[in-house]
């Protein structure tokens, strides 16, 4: 059955890697009988807010929310738009509207990768940091008053539903009782954010009681960042708010070499709306258009779209080819971040090369 993509680009070096992605995709649709329509959109990026006044159409909601998927690349263009006009306008809308409250992104080093800590080898690293993707620290609620006075305040609500944080315990205890370890890490910052965070606490605790089986620990957010650098071997699944999460995702693929390489997938685990796949990084201004972006993040993003969508064959067969062009680790293929002279062309041709077999 014909599976619908809705394919967007975005800004910056999204438009370099988002064709790598396709092209491996392809590859794999190929070798593995799958049938993938995709259809490009111009909005969500920063050119369609400087031509519109918004980042993306009135009706973007019934335009998207029949597809199977979505495949983004990036979003921010800060000399254009300020970040959180860009990011509120669009992939924070996606993720709210199509309740993709999981926001799954995993952290392995992979082989030919040289990890900026001392002694680490590849599978050495490897582990899940989820992500709560629809509220939390992310949350609207707020505003300024006395402005432009000397009195001016700004206050931003954090938000913690009941519901909200039990819905994403529940798939990180399933994904921690689904793998050999078997272990869950919850952060927080309870000593200080004094509401909120115990709270969290609370309902992991009492989420433990139906997870025997499950070996949970719960840090505070300094440690616990301290511990990704010392111990990143002691993480299985690690799940956090909002904001956390975010700020995990980055650090723990640092700790492989690259946040390059790491891919995210916003999930809607019911299935009444698309979920959608986009490497963690963002559009780096500072590189864009010199084409040598690495793409493996946006590849790996594919890779876990087909798992979603019933094809974990077609989604192992892109992983194992990232890791095989890795472990060759030619420096005339590798992008310059992981020391190569290559570019983003080079490594993707690589990759979908090794997937066709
Ligand atoms: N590839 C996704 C992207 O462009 N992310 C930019 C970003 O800053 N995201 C923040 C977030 O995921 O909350």
């Amino acid at each position: 059955m014909t599976k619908r993509i809705a394919v967007i680009a975005g800004d910056g070096i999204g438009t370099e890697v988002v064709p790598e992605g396709l092209r491996a995709l392809d590859a794999a649709c190929k070798r593995f009988d799958i049938d993938l329509e995709y259809q490009h959109f111009d909005f969500a990026c920063c050119d369609y807010y400087l031509q519109h006044g918004q980042m993306m159409p009135d009706d973007w909601f019934d335009q998207l929310k029949d597809f199977d998927a979505l495949f983004y690349g990036a979003v921010g263009w800060p000399e254009k738009v300020p970040d959180h006009i860009s990011l509120w306008g669009s992939i924070l809308q996606f993720r709210r509207a199509f309740d993709q409250y999981i926001n799954l992104r995993p952290c392995k080093l992979l082989p030919g990768i040289k990890s900026p800590l001392a002694d680490r080898t590849a599978g050495e690293i490897d582990f899940y940091v989820v992500r709560e993707n629809t509220e939390g620290e992310y949350s609207s609620i707020g505003g300024r008053m006395y402005e432009g006075t000397e009195r001016e305040i700004a206050i931003q609500e954090t938000v913690m539903s009941r519901a909200g944080i039990d819905r994403v315990l529940k798939y990180a205890f399933d994904l921690a009782q689904s793998r050999p370890r078997k272990k869950l890490t919850s952060a927080t910052k309870s000593n200080g954010i004094s509401i909120t965070m115990p709270y969290w606490d609370e309902r992991v605790k009492a989420m433990a009681e139906q997870y025997a089986d499950v070996d949970v620990d719960q840090y505070h957010i300094d440690i616990l960042t301290a511990n990704f650098v010392m111990h990143p071997d002691w993480f299985d699944v690690v799940v956090a708010s909002n904001l956390f999460g975010d700020i995990l995702s980055d650090l723990g693929p640092a700790c492989t070499g690259t946040i390059a390489v790491a891919p995210s997938a916003n999930i809607n685990p019911d299935g009444n709306f698309p979920s959608m796949f986009e490497p963690v990084h963002g559009s780096a201004p500072d590189i864009a258009g010199k084409g040598i972006a690495n793409p493996i993040g946006q590849i790996w993003s594919g890779a876990m779209m087909l798992d979603h969508l019933g094809h974990a064959d077609a989604g192992k067969a892109i992983l194992d080819a990232i890791e095989a062009v890795l472990a060759e680790a030619d420096p005339k293929v590798m992008t310059p971040d992981i020391r190569g002279q290559g570019t983003t062309e080079t490594l993707g041709r690589a990759i979908t090369e090794r997937i066709a077999g």
